[in-house]
């Protein structure tokens, strides 16, 4: 199925480097985001983000999906290769769970210059309630080998990326996929989920960048050797230019945000609030670690002072904190940073790669109070 040099007939964006040669948006970004909308800060505010408020993103087309026709493949290095139907995948223990999701590319635009991709900005987030079955469960029926290393999982979706024609896949160690809590879901929200979020049934892997949730599963196949497809050893990758392996990315890092204040200038989204009492809110993030503090600014990150830390929705998703602010007549930029419980703590400006991936540099708002 793969084909090399399909790219080759498709126009390049920009110059050929891949990076953005304006601070202004390409249309075919702009084109992305109008298909892959985030979530509005103000959505914070929600322990669960109502399912049309989650953000999404999607590589390619939503794939056209027959309901009756459909089933799990389930092979590779099996004892018992599975084709099952969702009702009998409904039908096994079920779990579920709130599960805070972020795109690895949340923050892409902020960097200088940024990667011409989906430009996200801060607002590629939600928490969901998933209900599904744990995925070790399905992979002990079939009798993965005790020499398989990794799990892929193959998308029904199709496109052209790089200079491959590709199904959108990933995969997991062996280790990763046992783990109890990641889950084939097919609800989100108590809903079947949603043609775009991977109807009839996706992976996820709660703790991990969004990408590893592979959408409209059709296949998973245990494996010998690390998978090398395109978004493992090309995309989703901490490298410093086009060619360079780097790292790569896994884990969500840890973030806060809050809820802006007051009220939007509808241009610039600048805040105007009202002098007195304010408290900032927000929720904050990560991933598999505990969020351990949550400071706030109002001079720009200069002096911080401590948030009070509110609950958790579940071990996996956001947490609120808040923070009092007697906010007097002037102009301030507002930043909060959270920190996890392995010490990390947001950096005022995150270190640049080139795919434009985890961006958990602190947030900025600007408000005049008057
Ligand atoms: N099959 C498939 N799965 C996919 C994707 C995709 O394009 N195709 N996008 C991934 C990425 S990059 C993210 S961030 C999440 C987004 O999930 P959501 O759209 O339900 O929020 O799905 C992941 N799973
Ligand atoms: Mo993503």
């Amino acid at each position: 199925m793969e084909q090399k040099s399909a790219a080759k007939r498709f126009p390049t964006i920009g110059d050929d480097s891949g990076l953005a040669q304006t601070d202004s948006l390409y249309k075919e970004e702009l084109q992305l985001a109008l298909r892959n909308n985030g979530m509005p800060l103000e959505g914070l505010r929600y322990p669960i983000t109502p399912t049309g408020m989650h953000y999404l993103l999607i590589h390619y087309d939503i794939p056209e999906v027959n309901a009756t026709d459909w089933r799990l493949k389930v092979g590779g290095l099996v004892s018992k290769p599975l084709n099952l139907t969702l009702e009998e995948i409904k039908k096994r223990p079920t779990k579920t769970m709130a599960v805070t999701m972020e795109c690895a590319g949340n923050g892409r635009a902020l960097f200088t210059p940024r990667r011409i991709s989906q430009p996200w900005l801060l607002e590629a987030i939600g928490t969901a309630e998933w209900t599904g079955t744990p995925l070790w469960g399905v992979l002990e029926e079939a009798g993965v080998h005790r020499d398989a290393a990794e799990i892929i999982f193959t998308g029904l979706d199709r496109g052209v990326e790089g200079d491959q024609v590709q199904f959108y896949q990933r995969s997991l160690t062996v280790g990763e996929a046992r783990r109890e809590e990641v889950l084939l879901v097919y609800e989100m929200n108590g809903e079947p989920l949603q043609p775009q979020h991977g109807y009839p049934l996706r992976l996820l892997v709660p703790g991990w960048y969004g990408m590893a949730s592979v959408k409209w599963l059709d296949r998973i196949e245990a494996v010998a050797e690390p998978f090398q497809g395109y978004q493992m050893v090309r995309a989703y990758r901490y490298a410093q230019a086009a060619d360079d392996l780097g790292e790569p990315v896994s884990l969500i890092r840890v973030r806060a945000l809050m809820i802006p204040p007051g009220v939007p200038d509808f241009m610039t989204r600048t805040r105007l609030v009202e002098p007195g009492p304010v408290t900032i809110a927000g929720r904050a993030w990560a991933g598999r670690l505990n969020v351990s503090g949550v400071e706030g600014s109002v001079d720009g990150g200069s002096t911080w002072s401590e948030a009070q830390l509110g609950e958790s929705v579940s071990p996996y998703a956001w947490r609120t904190w808040t923070f009092p602010w007697n906010a007097k007549p002037g102009m301030y930029t507002l930043c909060v940073r959270a920190i996890d419980s392995e010490g990390n703590v947001q950096p005022l400006d995150q270190q640049w790669n080139f795919g434009g991936y985890g961006n958990n540099g602190v947030q900025r708002v600007n408000v005049v109070v008057e």
